[in-house]
């Protein structure tokens, strides 16, 4: 695939190809842990993505054949948490993760390898995930001091159930990509060297379909889990929708000509 850059980062690749963003975690020799910059950078590679008129759907991977990522770099947490160049503790990842949920275009995890602790997280929240026959899954946040018990608990339980997700939380045992498929955690499994193949193929299947519809559909998901906020995201793409008619048009029209707005024209369906 004639993948082109959109903008050079030190910790991601950030690249497009026929309407797909990739973001890509380039850190192979930590199994893609993310630092406080490598979060920084995806987060502002998803804006652009958001922002980017060209792009239909996201896909979010890592370096490599062995890792998606394996969580945060432990060699920079701190007191209070993964710290930077600037010297200041963050746990940005969780703003990612809303970003994730956020944007109104589907995101893929494409996972080869290990998908760990934070790194597991990121998959989660993933609107889609497709994984490579060599990928392994689990959380260890007890095992090292650490937990995610935002999306990390509560919306993993909605994706393989509570039972489960107390399970992989308590215990941390790594599951491989079979268990995952069984358990309803991935999408499809396949050989690692199809695995970049069977994404693109999913995201050109999404990007034949309408583009509203997959927003409203998104937002509709959210919306279940995600209560006032979700209800808000869903709302304001309802509004993108009354924005595009006539009747809204006339109200907006009729304050710059100053004039009363007349909605009689306008049905008042059933
Ligand atoms: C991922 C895993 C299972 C891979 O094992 P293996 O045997 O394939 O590789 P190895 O040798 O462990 O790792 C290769 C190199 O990468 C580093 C290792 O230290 C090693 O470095 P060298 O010894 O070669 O110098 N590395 C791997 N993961 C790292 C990490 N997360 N931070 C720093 N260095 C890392 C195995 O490596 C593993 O279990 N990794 C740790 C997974 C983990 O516990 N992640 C943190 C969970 S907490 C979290 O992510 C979090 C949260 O809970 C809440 C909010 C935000 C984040």
């Amino acid at each position: 695939y004639n993948w082109t850059s959109i903008r050079e980062y030190r910790e991601i690749k950030f690249e497009y190809f026929e309407g797909i963003a990739k973001i890509t975690i380039n850190r192979p020799h930590k199994r893609n842990a993310f630092t406080p910059l490598t979060v920084k950078e995806m987060s502002e590679a998803m804006e652009l993505a958001r922002q980017d008129e060209r792009v239909g759907v996201v896909i979010l991977t890592g370096e490599g054949p062995d890792a998606f990522c394996s969580g945060g770099d432990q060699s920079v947490r701190g007191h209070g948490g993964y710290i930077g160049e600037d010297a200041v503790p963050r746990l940005n990842v969780l703003d990612l993760q809303m970003q994730i949920r956020r944007i109104p275009k589907p995101v893929i995890a494409m996972v080869a390898g290990y998908a760990i602790g934070g790194g597991h997280v990121l998959h989660v929240v993933c609107d889609i995930s497709i994984a490579a026959d060599n990928a392994r899954f689990g959380q260890t946040g007890p095992k090292v001091g650490s937990f995610d018990g935002g999306f990390g608990a509560s919306y993993l339980a909605r994706v393989v159930g509570q039972k489960k997700a107390r399970e992989i939380w308590f215990l941390c045992d790594q599951y491989n990509a079979q268990e995952a498929l069984d358990m309803g955690l991935v999408n499809k499994v396949v050989p690692l060297e199809q695995l970049e193949d069977e994404t693109i193929a999913w995201c050109r299947k999404i990007l034949e379909k309408s583009p509203i519809a997959l927003r409203m559909l998104k937002a509709s998901f959210n919306a279940e889990l995600d209560g006032q906020a979700g209800i808000q995201q869903l709302a304001g793409d309802a509004t993108l929708l009354y924005y595009l008619s006539e009747e809204a048009k006339e109200g907006k029209n009729a304050f710059l000509e100053k004039r009363k707005p007349d909605f009689s024209q306008f049905p008042k369906f059933p």
